[in-house]
């Protein structure tokens, strides 16, 4: 399909690299851009191991949910908007593949929820996170209540949401809703490093980590402890577990089959 906002790079060692882009709008995400991302998800190529998100330019990541779409919505639409970035960024959470932001410049709003979707950030060093929503007269509406408040915990995430401010990458560091702040210049090149050593990685293996590490935080732990056992165990069900097994005894690098 041919996209309108999107432009994807599917490399030969199943790395994908997605780049929103609505320049005129610092990327900002209106339903057009959000019923292509959902399309763009929902038909990831089973060939691709690892999905890099990112935007267009050196300036900004994604700028929020489109302020000028929005400014017009009525109660119900609003809640169709909302169900719509929700969802889209409920598939990106779930994918059964590893997921790694690159966040190279502004991440307001739904931008920055769209980076609490995936499992891991890195940031430009330009970079700059917020939720400004109760300054626009609403509520981070794409789970970013629930999401921030997982990932810095409540004190942080209330602190950011209520006060509207915006942080800069090294507070953004500091609080751990970034993994790693690098130079803009090094942003792709760093992200692709940790995306090839991941990609080398068993895949069925890195799936059920992420469930595990996903549906485990929702449980109690007996419940994230038994999950845990039983996605170990599937494991064994692999031909990658063996290959990977004998190919440490036998002193040789693995190639994993994905099966
Ligand atoms: N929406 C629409 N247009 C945007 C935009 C946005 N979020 N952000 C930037 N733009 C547009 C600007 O209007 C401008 O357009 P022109 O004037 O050139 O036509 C162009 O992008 C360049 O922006 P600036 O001229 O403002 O560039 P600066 O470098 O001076 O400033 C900035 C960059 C990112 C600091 C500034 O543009 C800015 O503050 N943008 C708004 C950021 C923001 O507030 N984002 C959060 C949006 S609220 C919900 C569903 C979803 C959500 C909530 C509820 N439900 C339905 C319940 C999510 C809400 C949000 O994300």
């Amino acid at each position: 399909m041919a996209y309108n906002y999107l432009l994807s790079d599917t490399r030969d060692n199943g790395i994908c690299i997605l780049t929103i882009s609505a320049p005129k709008t610092l990327n900002a995400l209106n339903s057009a851009v959000l019923k292509e991302l959902d399309t763009f998800i929902g038909s990831l190529d089973s060939a691709v191991k690892v999905l890099i998100i990112t935007g267009d330019g050196p300036k900004s990541f994604v700028a929020g949910a489109d302020i000028s779409q929005m400014s017009t919505l009525s109660a119900k639409e609003a809640l169709e908007f909302s169900k719509l970035g929700a969802g889209v960024f409920r598939k990106i959470e779930t994918l059964n593949i590893p997921v790694i932001a690159a966040i190279n410049g502004y991440a307001l709003g739904g931008g920055c929820e769209l980076a609490l979707s995936c499992d891991i950030r890195i940031a430009s060093d330009n970079a700059v996170f917020g939720q400004p929503e109760v300054k626009l007269g609403i509520i981070p509406g794409f789970s970013g209540t629930y999401r921030l408040s997982k990932i810095v915990g409540q004190g942080f995430a209330k602190e950011i949401i209520y006060s509207g401010k915006n942080i800069r990458s090294d507070e953004a560091l500091r609080i751990g809703l970034v993994n790693h702040v690098v130079s803009i210049d090094e942003l792709m090149p760093t992200v692709l490093a940790l995306a090839e050593t991941i990609v080398a990685n068993a895949p069925i293996a890195l799936k059920n980590a992420k469930k595990s590490i996903n549906e485990g935080f929702d449980l109690d732990s007996e419940g994230a402890i038994a999950l845990e056992s039983k996605l170990f165990s599937d494991c064994f069900n692999t031909a990658d577990q063996k290959n990977g097994m004998a190919a440490f005894l036998e002193k040789r690098k693995a190639v994993f089959e994905n099966k």
